[in-house]
């Protein structure tokens, strides 16, 4: 059984995977203006992701019959001065969806509601994966440094991130 007010934040989450395929669009025009060419296919994959992501919300409530509708979305804001700043961006966008799967799991568990709690196990892993690689990446900015190729060796380092998937 899953009641009217956990539908209801279901469908925030599928609206909140949307927004976080917009957010990585628009990282990636973002890079690609900037002439980061692996970093372009890396964002442009975790938007398919995300894509796919929202799919799931949707066939679980479709499955549920709850009624699905999708926000009007705000243009993605992204003022980044640097890639740097872009991937802090794209992690505190992570960080809010990892909050947002965290309350509807606790409203599951108080609903007795183990289908839904079951089912949003799989995105409190995926979160868990995708801030750990938020973090290795700002690492490897941080390593790399402000040399004269540093964005030459950053996008090469994004590159192969999006080759080992
Ligand atoms: Fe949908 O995985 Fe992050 O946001």
């Amino acid at each position: 059984m899953v009641s009217d007010k956990l539908k209801t934040k279901l469908n925030e989450l599928l609206n909140g995977e949307m927004e976080a395929h917009h957010i990585y669009t628009q990282a990636a025009a973002w890079t690609s203006s900037h002439s980061f060419e692996g970093a372009t296919k890396f964002f442009l994959a975790h938007a398919q992701e995300e894509l796919g992501h929202m799919l799931k919300f949707f066939e679980f409530l479709d499955d549920l019959g709850a009624e699905i509708t999708l926000h009007g979305h705000q243009r993605p804001l992204i003022k980044a001065e640097d890639i740097r700043e872009l991937f802090v961006a794209v992690q505190d966008e992570e960080r809010k969806v990892t909050r947002h799967i965290v309350e509807a799991i606790e409203l599951a568990r108080a609903e007795n509601s183990f289908e839904t709690d079951a089912f949003l196990q799989w995105f409190a892993r995926e979160q868990h994966e995708e801030e750990k690689l938020c973090r290795k990446i700002l690492d490897r900015i941080d390593l790399i440094g402000g040399g004269p190729n540093a964005k030459y060796f950053i996008d090469r380092e994004l590159a192969e991130l999006t080759k080992a998937g």
